[in-house]
């Protein structure tokens, strides 16, 4: 797959939830590495840096995608040789693609520990991390239930059911508007996170922040499965978040719009749910509570001051 179709693919949401986004991203950066053939190393690092720029530009909320980019492409700076550069940034993908993989494992067996037998648990939209804890808790005898809601408008629950049911766990499917009512029949509620800020905010799915205050109100547990480059280290510096607001196609046909001309269709894809709705963030280097969210930005992403600059440009002219 070249890159820009990887591009595209991200943007339509064919690759979709932030961990798959992130290895997509490093996968297409290993691959370009080794599809282009350029003269010298600043060409190289300008063409790897276009190919960055694309990549990050599709979806503008996971921060995982951002954080995967620059940790296959920032040593690029440091580099003197064109040959080395490229082995090195290729088996930096490869690393990254590889860690990802193991963190979403060891959050399943990490969240599991979270979940007793007979629990019921209610998901929201499709989330790896999130769905690991579930697996990981039913592949280990118990036996649980799942409530999980559809996730207008792109329907993600519809795959969340087909996990789930293929497992051969009970699930029952909800419209999102209906998390509230079906509360009082849930132990513990887990979703999985495109960005956590630094005061420990969830930024997940649109919906997600109701059901974070559905489960506040009714004494339910809240908790969040993500990896630890789903945090967000320049929110540090004061940089927020940017919620992606879709097509309204997603919601109502131009046919429809038209018919409508004093409507005005708003499709935000994600949403913010403060700290203080959410129990505990399960992380593959532990589980912390997000009031944390500064220690694992800075002790396990090893994010210091420098690296708060703008990641570009990667490569510099003499
Ligand atoms: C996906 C979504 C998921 C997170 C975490 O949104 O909100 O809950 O990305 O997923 P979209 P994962 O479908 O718009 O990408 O745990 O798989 O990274």
């Amino acid at each position: 797959m070249t890159l820009e179709e990887t591009a595209e693919k991200i943007q339509t949401m064919e690759i979709r939830g932030a961990g798959r986004i992130a290895r997509a991203a490093a996968q297409a950066l290993h691959d370009h590495s080794q599809t282009i053939h350029p003269a010298d190393l600043l060409t190289y690092c300008q063409e790897m840096e276009k190919a960055a720029e694309i990549l990050v530009a599709t979806r503008p909320t996971a921060v995982s995608l951002p954080n995967a980019v620059n940790l296959v492409m920032k040593p690029l700076k440091k580099e003197s040789e064109l040959q080395s550069a490229k082995k090195n940034l290729e088996e930096r993908a490869c690393s990254f693609i590889t860690r990802s993989e193991e963190a979403v494992n060891k959050i399943g067996k990490i969240g599991a520990k979270h979940i007793r037998d007979g629990d019921v648990v209610l998901t929201h939209c499709n989330s790896e991390a999130a769905l690991g804890c579930i697996l990981k808790a039913h592949e280990q005898g118990m036996n649980i239930e799942v409530y999980a809601t559809e996730v207008r408008p792109r329907n993600q629950g519809h795959i969340t059911a087909r996990t789930l049911s293929d497992a051969g766990i009970r699930t029952n499917f909800i419209v999102d508007s209906a998390a509230r009512h079906f509360m009082k029949e849930v132990d513990l509620c887990i979703t999985g996170a495109d960005a956590i800020t630094v005061n420990g905010s969830v930024i997940n799915k649109i919906g997600t922040s109701q059901i974070a205050l559905a489960a506040h109100e009714a004494r339910v547990s809240f908790l969040v499965a993500a990896e630890t480059y789903k945090f967000a280290p320049r929110t540090i510096v004061g940089e927020r978040i940017l919620i992606e607001e879709r097509t309204p196609d997603e919601i109502l046909s131009e046919e429809m719009r038209k018919k409508l001309p004093y409507v005005t269709v708003r499709n935000p894809t994600f949403d913010i749910t403060p700290a203080d709705y959410v129990d505990y963030i399960i992380t593959e280097a532990g589980v912390f509570p997000p009031e944390m969210a500064y220690t694992i930005i800075k002790e396990q992403l090893h994010w210091d001051n420098d690296d708060m600059s703008s990641d570009l440009p990667y490569c510099e002219e003499e």
